[in-house]
């Protein structure tokens, strides 16, 4: 197991869209294992393969209050959208930033499991957000690109001083 490197904004392999996955192998249950260590040690209740900079679509998530129902969906895709909700989200590619952003609030997805089945499920609420917050990642998105431009641009500036500072 490993914790792996999380890119933040705005790097530009963030931007990369993420191929899909042809046949789950050994290589993507290590990389899920992988993904789900380094998305509790942040913490946080979701990772995408590209924050990692891996470009495969795959995303882990768990937002469960005891930390033991990790979620692994491999080329998700969204079926349905139903409502809308506002939630104040984060991102671990967008350290210390918490913004609205509107999203469905009820969504049916379909993807693949760990051992490459095929599966259906309905999310509403926070997991509605995260299944979205995540396919968004794989598809080059981050959450900063539904504000305006001026609050982008200030998170930018920000981001890029605390990324000068580390080094
Ligand atoms: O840990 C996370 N929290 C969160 C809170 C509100 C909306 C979305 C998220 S996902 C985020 C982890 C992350 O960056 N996943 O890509
Ligand atoms: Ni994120």
């Amino acid at each position: 197991m490993a914790i792996l490197n999380i890119l933040h904004f705005p790097d530009d392999r963030l931007r990369t869209k993420a191929q899909a996955v042809t046949e789950v192998t050994d290589k993507h249950r290590t990389l899920i294992k992988n993904l789900l260590e380094t998305m509790y040690d942040a913490p946080g209740i979701g990772l995408a393969a590209t924050q990692v900079n891996v470009h495969e679509r795959i995303l882990v998530i768990d937002i469960s209050e005891e930390k033991n129902e990790p979620i692994a969906l491999i080329n998700p895709e969204i079926l349905e959208k139903d409502g809308d909700q506002e939630f104040d989200e984060g991102c671990l590619s967008v350290p210390g930033i918490y913004e609205t952003v509107h999203r469905a609030e009820k969504i049916r997805v379909k993807a693949l499991n760990e051992k490459g089945e095929n599966i259906e499920m309905n999310a509403e609420g926070l997991l509605a957000v995260c299944i979205q917050h995540e396919i968004d990642h794989l598809d080059g998105k981050l959450f900063v690109d539904y504000l305006s431009q001026l609050k982008k641009q200030r998170i930018r500036k920000k981001l890029e001083k605390q990324q000068r500072n580390a080094m």
